[in-house]
């Protein structure tokens, strides 16, 4: 259930206000939203999963949208896995979602925090932008986002925020097919962190 829904602007510069709005007019959107509560009730064409490199369910967010999706989800991705093997940090795949709502769930690999000198903030933006990359290469217009990395991975909270937000909005101002971006937080310290950093950007 969607505890609270929290819709931000976040346009960045002035001439970054209509890469960041779906819609025109009045009927303007902002692009990028924050959500509080469970990704896998979520009725938008992806999700995203934090997953990890082997495809193949965990705890966590991984094992909430397995368990909502069914055993078809499992299936799905020991398929991919004997098409391509592992999937490395940084990168993601697509399958079809099962009994979720959402069309399809890219699963993408986050890194593990290491202390800051292994490449993270590097691997977490590549997770962010393929999602976004392999999301518009399968015509899907709205995706929704966990926060990778920031739980069993340990990726500290403040800059992992820092990190999507940056990412995603550098990627929606250059690019117009994903209407609608939605990060979803479990917890009210994630959920504040994202709120500020996207009304920052406003000001
Ligand atoms: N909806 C939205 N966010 C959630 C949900 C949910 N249902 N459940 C947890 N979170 P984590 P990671 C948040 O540990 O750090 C798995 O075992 C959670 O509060 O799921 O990337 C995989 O198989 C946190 O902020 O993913 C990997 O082995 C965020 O999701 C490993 O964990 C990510 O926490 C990946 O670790």
């Amino acid at each position: 259930m969607i505890l609270n829904m929290l819709p931000l602007l976040f346009p960045g510069t002035l001439n970054g206000i209509n890469g960041l709005l779906a819609g025109k007019g009045a009927r303007m959107q902002p692009r990028m939203q924050v959500l509080q509560g469970d990704i896998t009730t979520l009725e938008v064409d992806v999700i995203v999963n934090a997953a990890n490199s082997s495809l193949l369910g965990g705890g966590g967010v991984d094992g909430a949208i397995h368990r909502a999706a069914g055993p078809a989800l499992l299936d799905a991705c020991r398929q991919v896995r004997q098409q391509q093997g592992e999937c490395p940090p940084g990168h993601a795949v697509i399958t079809a979602a099962g009994n979720l709502k959402a069309k399809a769930v890219i699963h993408t690999v986050g890194p593990v925090w290491r202390g800051g000198e292994e490449n993270e903030a590097r691997l977490l933006e590549d997770a962010y932008r393929n999602s976004l990359l392999l999301a518009e290469a399968n015509s899907y217009t709205s995706i929704a986002f966990p926060a990778i990395s920031t739980g069993v991975y340990g990726y500290p909270k403040a800059a992992a925020a820092e990190i999507a937000v940056n990412t995603v909005a550098a990627h929606l101002i250059r690019r117009p097919q994903l209407q609608q971006v939605i990060f979803v937080c479990f917890d009210d310290e994630m959920t504040q962190l994202y709120q500020r950093l996207l009304t920052q950007h406003i000001q």
